[in-house]
Order: structure tokens, then C-alpha cells, then sequence
């Protein structure tokens, strides 16, 4: 009965044939590619809700609702709040956020078209600032934005009708509008077409977002926001789903081989466009920026600030796939990496080999770095000692300096010169944290082996970091021991030896 109203009410304003019960999902895209160009957004309107209301189910990133199910239009009740809250944004660095939900992004909502949307915006009695929302899914000024202006400690309401199918960002637009946004003010709403998405196994969330913050890319502690960084759009950190870390380790998302994998992915921005890839994986669909058609066979979908795309892929082969911005140092660099990890079989027959993951994700991958935290609490608290500095020098150089020396420390002949037992270094320890901060580059004899190459410097890591790191490799693989501190670091900082690289 409600099913026909909807049919009667399409039949009205789009003259469309084609609306049968049992139309399969085929029929429907094609029916609905057919009235594209002479329906316009109205298509979309199947006339007043039916039913009794609905309250919508909000997830937390990386999950997603289950689908509505309905074959009629609802009103669909969502509250959403708004909270202010201080969360990791890397391993021992916190960041002041503010969220819809609690979470960034913030929850997904999950309607089907033609559903009326009463939206109801709670801010934290506790929060600082007034916000509001513009959902990218409304048609009306603002996207809802002047009608969701909401105090701290106030509760707003609007009303909407969700007109078109897509995957729609939605984001706080209060002034100052990119500082709301680079806070984590983003999340995504699903309308689903009227006959749903095709079913797959797993449906996961993802958002990126760029991130400025005060200090440099994990400097360790609380980090404000850098408005400048900001409106130069030169980020410390591009993210997926609000922190390094957030989907990697024992936080991966998971799937077997033989599934279907459907990923909503968004774009916060609120500057960088993202060029999504996953690492060993082709997508079999995209629905491209977020719309009804679907392109097939993609390797990279570009998501643009603002933005979303759907995709699919079918898993067929085990193993960690890699989610990145292929913008590739902001993946490596800035933190834009997450993993999904496929469990099941091997198939020889489609891959055949050896894993090499763990080196080209370096420490990105690592469940944890429990040994820096601790460190970065010591140093807010007071002075380390030599074994605490090791430990976190130990974890710091996992990732940072073994892609080169290797883990064990040994280097690789003609290439990277050993950190164990070297000569070099032990004619004069101070040289540890010298290369580290300045680089080096040309002729060295090491060990009796001969290296003329170059090594970047690698200052971007804090002064804690470089006394950590020079105190574990001085106390290591049969080097000759002592300590670099803190203070050390920073002098050593000031001043560039003659062998400097010019790298930077
Ligand atoms: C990108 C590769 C690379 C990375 C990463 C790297 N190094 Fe090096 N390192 C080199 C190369 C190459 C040299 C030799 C440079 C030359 O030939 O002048 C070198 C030289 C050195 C030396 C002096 C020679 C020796 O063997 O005693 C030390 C000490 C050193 N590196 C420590 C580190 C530490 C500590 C880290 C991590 C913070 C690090 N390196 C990261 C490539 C790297
Ligand atoms: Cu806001």
C-alpha cells in the first residue's frame, strides 16, 4: 500500500513508467538514468512521510549503519551533538577537537531518499563555542546552517526533505568556517536510492582531514591550533578518521578473502583534496564524488574537499592493504595511512609472494609506541633515565632509522654504513645526534668499508626524540655507551658541521 502511494506519487511528478514490486536494483539504476535529465532533484520527492517516525542509528566511525530497509518515505529523527574534547592525534600528542558525536568525523547517518529529516543539534552545556551544520545532502540556503546555529548548552531543530541519492559531507559552518572544520566538524550522511545500496559483506567509514597544529609532525604534548599553517593550507597532519593510528595495528579494519568490501570514504578538507588509493587493491566500483553512476575498474578516485566517493572491492588475496592519499608524503610523512587487513587462505594462483609491508609502512603500522608516551610523560614531569631514554630511542628508531641501518643496526655494505660497532662513532659519540639534525653526506670510511653517499637530515624530530634516539644507538650493538640529553640536542641544533648535508 505505501509502496504504491510512492509509485503513484513518482508517477506524478515524473511521468515514469517502471515502478513495479518487484523492479530489481538493475531496473531501478536504469529507470533512474532514464528520468536523470527531466526529473531534476523533484524525482526524489515521494510525497509526505508515512509510517511512525523513525529514530535514526548514528554510528561512530569506522562503522556504518545498517541499511534502512524501508521501500517508503519516513520522518527520520536525528540527534546529533555537538562536543568539544581533547583526543590523541599521534602517539602521545593531544589536540583540543571538536566533534559532532564525539568522534572524528563525526557520526554517520544513514536515510533513503525522499524521507523527511527532522534534525535536532545538542551543544555540550560544556563546549566553548556556538555551532551549527551544513549538510551537503539539503536543498534550502545554507544546507541548514542559519537554522542550526546553536549556543553552548542550547538545542536547535530544522526540518529537511532528502530530494537526491548520494554520499553527502556534512560540517559545521560557523565563523570562522576552516577553523571549525580543521577542529574535526565533518562527517558524512548516506541517502540511499529508493531500492538501497547492492549488498556487500562489510561496509566501513573512513574520512580524511588535514590537521594544523602549533608544533611540528609529532612533537610530542598538547598542540593548539596554527591558524596560519591553516591559511597557507600547509598541514602537519593529513589524517584518516581523526588520528594517526586511528585505523592501523589492533584498530585495522578487517575482512576475509572471498568478501565484498564497501568503504564510504569523505574529504573534510578543509584544504587538501585527497587522491584515494588502497595499496594491492583495484576498486571493482566507484560511485565517483559521491553520486547515482558508477565508474568500474579504478586504481585512484580522487575525493575533492567537501567530497565522498563509494567504493567496492572484492577480496581475493590475504594480507595488510594499505589505505592512502597517494599524495605519497602525506601519506608517509603526515600520517594519511590506514590498513585493512584480509584474513584467509593464500591464493598463489592471483599472488604469489613474500610480504614485504612491514618495511614500506615502517613504524606507521605498529600497534603501538607505549615506550615515547611513556617517555613524553616523564619528560613533562621531569628528567628521564638513560634505560627510559633507550627504550623510547629503541621504539623511535624502529621505522625512523632502520629503513636504512636496519633493525639489527648492521646497515647494508656499499650503501647505509653500520651503527653497531662503529668506528666512526666511537672516535666521537657526539657525532650521533650531529647526523641525525645536519645530515651527512660524501666520503666516510666505516669499519674499514668505504660510503660516499647521503643521509637527510632528519630534524624535524623534537630534541627529546634526537637525545632518545642517540642515546639508544650509543648504547647499543657494542657501542661505546653514554648519553645524550635534551639540552645536548638543542646545542647541537644551533650548529651545522662542515660534513652537513644540504638536504631540506
Ligand atoms: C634514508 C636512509 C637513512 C636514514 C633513514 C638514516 N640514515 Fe644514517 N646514514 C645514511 C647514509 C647513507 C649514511 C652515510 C652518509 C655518507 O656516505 O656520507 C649515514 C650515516 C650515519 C651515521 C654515521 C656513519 C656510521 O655508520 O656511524 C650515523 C651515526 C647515522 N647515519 C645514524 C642514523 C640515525 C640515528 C638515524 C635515525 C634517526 C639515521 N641514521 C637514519 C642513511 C640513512
Ligand atoms: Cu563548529
Amino acid at each position: 500500500m505505501k509502496h504504491l502511494i510512492a509509485c503513484l506519487a513518482i508517477a506524478t511528478l515524473v511521468a515514469a513508467a517502471g515502478c513495479k514490486k518487484d523492479a530489481t536494483p538493475e531496473a531501478t539504476a536504469t529507470h533512474a538514468a532514464a528520468t536523470a535529465d527531466s526529473g531534476g532533484s523533484l524525482k526524489g520527492d515521494f510525497g509526505p512521510p508515512q509510517g511512525k517516525p523513525i529514530e535514526a542509528i548514528l554510528t561512530s566511525p569506522p562503522h556504518v549503519p545498517p541499511p534502512t530497509g524501508r521501500d517508503y518515505p519516513a520522518k527520520v529523527i536525528v540527534e546529533l551533538d555537538v562536543v568539544e574534547k581533547e583526543m590523541e592525534i599521534s602517539e602521545g600528542v593531544t589536540y583540543t577537537f571538536w566533534t559532532f558525536g564525539g568522534t572524528v568525523p563525526g557520526s554517520f547517518i544513514r536515510v533513503r531518499q525522499g524521507d523527511t529529516v527532522q534534525f535536532h543539534l545538542r551543544n555540550m552545556p560544556d563546549s566553548k563555542m556556538p555551532h551549527n551544520i551544513d549538510l551537503h545532502g539539503v536543498t534550502g540556503p545554507g544546507g541548514g546552517a542559519a537554522s542550526s546555529f546553536t549556543a553552548p548548552g542550547h538545542v536547535t531543530r530544522f526540518t529537511f526533505k532528502a530530494l537526491n541519492a548520494g554520499l553527502f559531507v556534512y560540517h559545521c559552518a560557523t565563523a570562522p568556517v576552516g577553523m571549525h572544520i580543521a577542529n574535526g566538524m565533518y562527517g558524512l550522511i548516506l541517502v540511499e536510492p529508493p531500492a538501497g545500496m547492492p549488498p556487500v559483506d562489510k561496509e566501513y567509514y573512513v574520512m580524511q582531514g588535514d590537521f594544523y597544529t602549533s608544533g611540528k609532525y609529532r612533537e610530542k604534548g598538547h598542540q593548539d591550533f596554527d591558524m596560519q599553517k591553516g591559511i597557507d593550507e600547509n598541514p602537519t597532519y593529513v589524517l584518516f578518521n581523526g588520528s594517526e593510528g586511528a585505523l592501523t595495528g589492533d584498530k585495522a579494519l578487517t575482512a576475509n578473502t572471498g568478501e565484498n568490501v564497501r568503504l564510504y570514504v569523505g574529504n573534510g578538507g578543509p584544504n587538501l583534496v585527497s587522491s584515494f588509493h588502497v595499496i594491492g587493491e583495484i576498486f571493482d566500483k566507484v560511485w565517483f564524488e559521491g553520486g547515482t553512476r558508477f565508474n568500474e575498474n579504478v586504481q585512484t578516485t580522487l575525493i575533492p574537499a567537501g567530497g565522498a566517493a563509494i567504493m567496492d572491492f572484492h577480496l581475493e588475496v590475504p594480507g595488510s592493504y594499505v589505505l592512502v592519499d597517494h599524495s605519497i608524503f602525506r601519506a608517509f610523512n603526515k600520517g594519511a595511512l590506514a590498513i585493512l587487513k584480509a584474513d584467509g587462505a593464500e591464493r598463489p594462483d592471483i599472488y604469489s609472494g613474500k610480504e614485504v609491508d612491514a618495511m614500506y609502512i615502517g613504524d606507521r603500522a605498529a600497534p603501538n609506541l607505549a615506550a615515547v608516551s611513556t617517555a613524553a610523560k616523564a619528560q613533562q614531569s621531569g628528567d628521564l633515565t638513560v634505560e627510559e631514554q633507550v627504550e623510547a630511542g629503541k621504539a623511535l628508531f624502529a621505522g625512523t632509522c632502520s629503513t636504512c641501518h636496519q633493525p639489527s643496526g648492521e646497515g647494508m655494505p656499499g650503501v647505509f654504513p653500520p651503527l653497531a660497532k662503529s668506528d666512526y662513532i666511537a672516535a666521537n659519540p657526539k657525532r650521533v645526534p650531529e647526523v641525525i639534525l645536519h645530515g651527512m653526506q660524501g666520503p666516510v670510511k666505516v669499519n674499514g668499508q668505504d660510503y660516499n653517499s647521503i643521509m637527510p637530515p632528519m630534524s624535524q624530530l623534537t630534541d627529546d626524540e634526537v637525545a632518545n634516539i642517540s642515546t639508544y644507538v650509543l648504547n647499543t650493538w657494542g657501542n661505546p655507551g653514554g648519553r645524550v640529553t635534551k639540552a645536548d640536542a638543542a646545542e647541537i641544533r644551533k650548529v651545522k658541521p662542515a660534513n652537513a648535508s644540504e638536504g631540506h
